[in-house]
């Protein structure tokens, strides 16, 4: 498999989900202002849309959309145990989790990455951001994982987008519980090995 990514990027919790899963895989950046990749293909050619992540499979289809693969890269190592069995309400309630982390926290941080999103765009993503982060760190007021009680793809997804607060400016000094989230996951050897191959450390 080949992950398409750029560093820091939403793209890096499926780096770390392929960490986890311990598959055989290689990574390629991706320069998102001219859509060329660090091999000088044409990103384009790849995903359409011009956003990573992408992922190739191992029969060369092309995979995209964070949520569809991580619960990929989850149904192919089962033994890492990063989802609940396809089908069950736990695996429903690991959904949920993730579309809402992709739809009301990923979504909610985009105006803050683009320099011509202007006030009114990022006033109502903020005000979003303060509502959605406020429940997030009730959630997890009581638990160490996302869904359930152990890491899940939720918690890769989670992980990356709270760590562009510090890049965007957004604190978390409001919400001790997500800054806990973030210091715990960030021990992990996985997050750890995809930072490092992401030049992030
Ligand atoms: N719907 C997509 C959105 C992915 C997305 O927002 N990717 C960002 C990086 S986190 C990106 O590549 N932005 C560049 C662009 O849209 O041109 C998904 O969930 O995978």
């Amino acid at each position: 498999m080949k992950l398409y990514l750029k560093p820091g990027s939403c793209a890096m919790a499926a780096h770390i989900a392929l960490e986890e899963a311990e598959l055989t895989y290689e990574i390629e950046t991706v320069d998102l202002a001219t859509k060329q990749t660090a091999s000088g293909e044409d990103y384009l050619t790849i995903n359409p849309n011009g956003y990573v992540p992408a992922l190739v499979l191992d029969d060369g289809e092309v995979m995209t959309e964070a949520v569809a693969i991580l619960l990929y890269i989850a149904n192919q190592a089962p033994e890492a145990e990063m989802a609940p069995s396809p089908g069950s309400k736990a695996y429903f309630e690991l959904l949920s989790h993730l579309v809402f982390i992709t739809t009301e926290l990923h979504k909610n941080f985009s105006p803050f990455f683009k320099p011509n999103s202007g006030d009114t765009w990022r006033a109502i993503a903020q005000k979003n951001l303060n509502a959605r982060l406020s429940l997030m760190n009730k959630h997890l007021a009581s638990r160490d994982y996302v869904a359930g009680e152990r890491f899940s793809v939720a918690d890769a997804y989670l992980f990356t987008v709270l760590s562009w607060s510090r890049v965007v400016h957004v604190s978390l000094s409001p919400w001790p519980h997500l800054q806990r989230f973030v210091a715990h996951i960030a021990e992990r050897e996985s997050v750890q090995r995809a930072m490092q191959a992401e030049g992030l450390k």
